[in-house]
Parts: structure tokens; C-alpha cells; sequence
């Protein structure tokens, strides 16, 4: 779909009926579908079970973004997705292709992505023959993405526009169909049935009174901003409550950015002080999971998400709305009569903030060599547009990421989430360029993390799209080294070979590589790379002996 992010309506689907009339193979008749709903771009990678997705997507001009690995093309869908807030769609053969993408299905349902997996599949009349790649992939994906396979031709369009909405409505999420071999090369007319539009759940008018009584009688209340804030688009929204009401704003996940860093009531680095000393804390799209400490100890915690089924229940909630939060948030906004008092409170959050942001200077300015990695972000961070999008792949490298790199709009930022898989970065990078062409993409990659999908740099060339890889090269598995020894003592299967040039690996695939050893070579190296147009690898050989300052837990 578009990227700038629109959701077709049912009269838009219907109005797209004439012009894509006909008659064609399955796979001519789903780009179709595909079309009508404004899909503009399919993550694949080739196997004769969907040789017909292929030629349909060619005709119909949708553009197909072939990779090197299925799970990178579903990485590409679920970025797609998280960047542009419409389905991501990845077409991958049977058998193996399906087998291949379970863990980014996996980390898409952890996501609430709506990404759409069109799955090749053994004929139909052969079933039990043993065809080739024969296998009943629906018991197995089905516990991760909902998994139906589509038995008819003629139903093919209707199956994949009703499976597309659904995606795509609140809670979201990842669904997948498979299609026999002989229903897919088969011809038919191209027709579909009317979807059912969805309901939409409504704001509860006595939550929000309790919530706007709540926070009158306040005296430090915080708010944080998870990634259902962006996906439902209620960034405007979220601005005008906190602003009416007076409340500082954290961001957790894709809510990096959905009220400017630089705003007054915005905060980041004062959040564990905030976290234990506000008296109301209001979560708004993001789940209370690990990231949270899990809700527990917080004083009168309100929850709010996109769908009643989103609303924690593992604690005690002082109020909870589960409806789509642009709507929610105006809600609130409007019943605001008169902001909280919380001049004193937003001050003391100022102080620690302003407190941290003059500690990290040494570090961010540090001229040690080997390179302290958060030197690397002192250099970067100027460099950056208002509107790059950041992402991160890797451990320790991106945790100082995740405390360094504001974000200044809504959308500019995107990590692997809750479920943690490391890999997703270049399918999420390329995504985020082929929907921002001109906008600078920056993927913060650690030296371990590479490793599940490095050669994907390759398509990245291939399909120019110029993103400019930062690897922190530590030589080791940072974020399982230092706790292992922390732990044990010592540490085992941790170890990887120090100073691997991958920026030549780079360069071998026709992308910029550069190698950085010196911390005066940093700021020189990001600008050529950003000024290249080209895909690039800055490839910065850092101190594996720091470790990130961490205390969360796994549990
Ligand atoms: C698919 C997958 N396998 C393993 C892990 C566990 N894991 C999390 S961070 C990490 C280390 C990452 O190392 P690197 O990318 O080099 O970053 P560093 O911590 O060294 O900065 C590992 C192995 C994971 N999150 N995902
Ligand atoms: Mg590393």
C-alpha cells in the first residue's frame, strides 16, 4: 500500500472493481486483489509454486523484492507494515519457503504486524502422492499467524481481501494462506465478494471520565507511548491530551517520535525515576510485559489499547480503554477541562534528565581507542536528518541506540520488539528506503547480528537501495558475553573472530565499505557514506570490553 500510509475503505475497494476486470491465473487474479487494495510492493523469493504470484505481480506492476533468505522477506513485509501503518504482503514457495518464515511471523504476532504470507503448496489432485515439498503447512503456522489454505480459484480475490482487512484492523496481526499448486495456476474470472466491513469497538465514556477524574487528583502522573499510538495514527491526538493535561510523555517501541524529543513534556532518560515516583501512569499501545516490569508496583496504572482483547490482565488496572487510541485520545483530550498541576513534577524530571544527558557526554565525546561504542552515536546523532529512520539489529550496539538516537517523528524508528529476533535488520531497512526514497535509513547492525542475514546486503545493492549500515564490531556476542560472566564467572560460546571486514563482504556485493579503527575517523566515514547515495557498510571496530549498563530482567 501507499506509504504514506493509507488504509483502503470499503468504497475504495469497490471503486477499483471495474478497472480490474478480467479473467487470469491464481496468481493474476491475487495481484489483482492485491491491487485493488493499493498494495505497491511484494517481498519474495522465487520457487515454481508461486510462479504464478510472480508473473501476476509483474503484470499488475506491483514490485517485486526478491531476497536472499524467505524470513528476510517477511522481516521486509513485517517492516513494510510497521513503517507505512497498511499490510505488508511476502509471497514464499511451499515447503521450505514456509518452513523458513516462522520465526518472522512469530515476531510480526508479537508486533501486532499486519503483514499478509501468501504460501506456495503441493497440487491438490496429487495430495498424499508425495509431490514434491509436500506438506500440510496450515497445523504448524497457525498457532503463530491465523492459516487457512485457499481451495478455489474463484474464491482466491475474496480470500485474500478479507484475510488483507483483517490484518489490518485492530489487534493486527499476521495471517497466512497457502495455495494448492493446481488452484493457483488455474484460470478464472476475476470477481470478488463485498468484504464484511469490521466493527470497530467504541470508547467507554465512564472509563474516560474516571481517567480524566484520575488524573485531576494527580500530582505526578506520566504517560508512555507504545507503537499502537503510531499504528493507529494517534500521534496528533496523543500531542493534544498530554498537552492538555500537562503530562510528561515517555516513548516505548514505534511511540519513539509520536510526540517530538524536544518537546517540553517529552522525556526518555529520567524514566526509571518516573516509573517509581509518579502517582498515575498511563500505557497507552504497548502491552505491560517485560519492558514494564511486567505493570507491577506502579501507582494507578491505566491501560490503554487498540482493542479490548490488547488490555492487560495480569494486574490491578485503576481504569483501562481498549479502542483505537486516535480515538481514545481525543476523547480524553476533549474531556481534559483543566491541565494538572505538575510544574514541580515536570522540573524534577527535567533535572535527572538534563542530570544523564551531561553524564553520557564522556562517553559520547570519548577519544579511547579501541572505540567506546557510544562514541559512535556522539558522531552519528549530529548527522542525522529530523526525519532518518533508525533502525536496530544487534545487542549492546543498539541498546545505546535505544538511549541515544531521538526521535523526532512519528515512524523514524524500528527494532525487533519484544520477541527480540535478531536477523530482522536489513529486511526492515530495505523496507523502510523503498518506502521513503528520499529519506536517510540507518541500520545500526551488531557484528553477531549480521550474521543471520548478511547477505541480504546483497539485495540491498542489487535493488539500490542506499542504506547506511553502521556495525558495531566488537568481535563478540556483547549482550550474552558480559551477563554470562557477570553470572558464572566466565563466559563460553560468546566469542566471535575480532576485526571481520565487512565492509568488504560489502563491497563483494557492489555496495561502500568502509573501515573505521581510529574515533577521529568516525564523523568523515557516516558523511561520505550518506553523501555516497549508495548502500554502504561503515564497518567501526569498537572496545569489546564495555558492556551495557543493564538491569532488566528476562522474567
Ligand atoms: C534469533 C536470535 N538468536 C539469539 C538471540 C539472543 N541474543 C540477543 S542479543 C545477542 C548478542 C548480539 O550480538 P551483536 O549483534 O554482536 O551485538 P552486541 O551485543 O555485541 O553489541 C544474542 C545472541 C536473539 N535475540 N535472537
Ligand atoms: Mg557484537
Amino acid at each position: 500500500m501507499a506509504a504514506d500510509g493509507w488504509t483502503p475503505t470499503l468504497e475504495d475497494i469497490e471503486a477499483s472493481r471495474n478497472a480490474l476486470q478480467g479473467e487470469g491465473h491464481g496468481g493474476h487474479l491475487a495481484a489483482k486483489a492485491l491491487k485493488a487494495l493499493g498494495v505497491t510492493h511484494v517481498f519474495t523469493l522465487s520457487g515454481g509454486h508461486i510462479f504464478p504470484f510472480l508473473d501476476g505481480c509483474h503484470q499488475e506492476g506491483i514490485r517485486l523484492v526478491d531476497v536472499r533468505h524467505e524470513a528476510n522477506g517477511v522481516f521486509g513485509a513485517e517492516g513494510w507494515a510497521r513503517i507505512t501503518r497498511t499490510v505488508g504482503v511476502a509471497a514464499v514457495t511451499a515447503g521450505p519457503g514456509v518452513t523458513n518464515v516462522i520465526s518472522p511471523l512469530a515476531q510480526a504476532a508479537a508486533n501486532r504486524a499486519p503483514v499478509v504470507v501468501l504460501g506456495g503448496r503441493a497440487p491438490a489432485f496429487r495430495w498424499g502422492q508425495g509431490s514434491l515439498q509436500e506438506m500440510d503447512h496450515v497445523p504448524f503456522v497457525d498457532p503463530v499467524a491465523p492459516a487457512r489454505t485457499v481451495t478455489d480459484t474463484t474464491q482466491i480475490a475474496t480470500e485474500l481481501i478479507s484475510t488483507i482487512l483483517d490484518a489490518v484492523t485492530a489487534p493486527r496481526g499476521p495471517r497466512f494462506l497457502d495455495f494448492p499448486l493446481d488452484v493457483v495456476f488455474n484460470q478464472a474470472p476475476f470477481a470478488w465478494d463485498e468484504p464484511l466491513g469490521a466493527e470497530q469497538p467504541s470508547v467507554d465514556t465512564g472509563a474516560i471520565e474516571r481517567i480524566t477524574a484520575l488524573i485531576a487528583n494527580a500530582e505526578r502522573p506520566m504517560f508512555i507511548a507504545g507503537s499502537n499510538v503510531f499504528m493507529d495514527r494517534a500521534e496528533e491526538e496523543l500531542r493534544r491530551f498530554i498537552e492538555a493535561a500537562e503530562i510528561p510523555v515517555f516513548a516505548n517501541g514505534q511511540g519513539r517520535g509520536c510526540v517530538r524529543a524536544d518537546h517540553r513534556l517529552a522525556f526518555s532518560r529520567a524514566r526509571s525515576r518516573a516509573l517509581k515516583e509518579a502517582d498515575l501512569v498511563m500505557v497507552a499501545g504497548t502491552p505491560l510485559d517485560f519492558r514494564l516490569g511486567f505493570g507491577q508496583g506502579l501507582n494507578n496504572l491505566i491501560h490503554l489499547d487498540s482493542h479490548p482483547d490488547l488490555i492487560a490482565q495480569h494486574v490491578d488496572l485503576a481504569a483501562s480503554v481498549g479502542a483505537p487510541l486516535d480515538r481514545a485520545l481525543s476523547a480524553l483530550a476533549d474531556a481534559v477541562d483543566r491541565p494538572a498541576d505538575t510544574k514541580a513534577w515536570v522540573e524534577t524530571l527535567s533535572e535527572t534528565e538534563e542530570q544523564k544527558r551531561a553524564a553520557a557526554q564522556v562517553e559520547l565525546t570519548s577519544d579511547a581507542n579501541p572505540i567506546h561504542p557510544m562514541r559512535i552515536y556522539g558522531d552519528l546523532v549530529p548527522l542525522l536528518d529530523r526525519d532518518a529512520i533508525v533502525i536496530g539489529d544487534g545487542g549492546d550496539f543498539v541498546s545505546y541506540a535505544g538511549r541515544e538516537v531521538p526521535s523526532y517523528e512519528p515512524g523514524c524508528w524500528l527494532d525487533p520488539g519484544p520477541f527480540g529476533c535478531l536477523g530482522v535488520g536489513p529486511g526492515y531497512a530495505m523496507a523502510a528506503r523503498l518506502a521513503h526514497p528520499d529519506r536517510q535509513v540507518v541500520l545500526l547492525y551488531g557484528d553477531g547480528a549480521i550474521g543471520f542475514a548478511g547477505t541480504e546486503l546483497e539485495s540491498m545493492v542489487r535493488h539500490n537501495l542506499p542504506v547506511v549500515c553502521v556495525i558495531g564490531n566488537n568481535g563478540i556476542w556483547g549482550l550474552e558475553k558480559h551477563p554470562m560472566r557477570g553470572l558464572y564467572g566466565y563466559d563460553v560460546a560468546a566469542d566471535l573472530r575480532p576485526g571481520i571486514r565487512y565492509d568488504q563482504m560489502m563491497e563483494s556485493f557492489g555496495g561502500r565499505g568502509e573501515l573505521v579503527t581510529e574515533p577521529g575517523e568516525i564523523t568523515p566515514a557516516l558523511k561520505r557514506a550518506f553523501d555516497s547515495g549508495e548502500p554502504t557498510v561503515v564497518n567501526i571496530l569498537t572496545d569489546p570490553e564495555i558492556a551495557y549498563p543493564r538491569s532488566s530482567n528476562l522474567a
